[in-house]
């Protein structure tokens, strides 16, 4: 990552600091209200959330409209039993995209 040699940078790209779900958390609900908390303020219209299901058809979920420029939330719905994996992308104030992924699972 050429960012290391920048920390100065570095510390403004936006990063997961709070999820829900949380990593490896394993849920029961068929509806899901996922929100993921940045460190820094992130540009929401340039920013994505995708879930990859036990299926593994990739469906992008549309971000809730919060006001709240740290955070990202959309609705997760019809969820099957399985594995998932929540993939973000979000595009800092710096003008930096960082992305990530947070899986969880579906249990009954
Ligand atoms: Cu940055």
């Amino acid at each position: 990552m050429s960012t290391l040699f920048w920390p100065s940078q570095a510390a403004a790209h936006a990063i997961v600091v709070a999820s829900s779900p949380q990593p490896r958390q394993i849920v029961s609900q068929s509806e899901l209200e996922i929100e993921l908390r940045f460190n820094s303020r992130i540009d929401r219209a340039r920013s994505r959330l995708t879930l990859l299901g036990p299926d593994g058809a990739p469906k992008a979920l549309a971000l809730k409209d919060t006001g709240v420029g740290e955070r990202l939330e959309a609705s997760a719905k019809g969820l099957e039993k399985g594995a998932y994996r929540l993939l973000w992308q979000a595009l800092s104030v710096d003008g930096h995209v960082t992305h990530g992924e947070i899986p969880f699972e579906v249990e009954r």
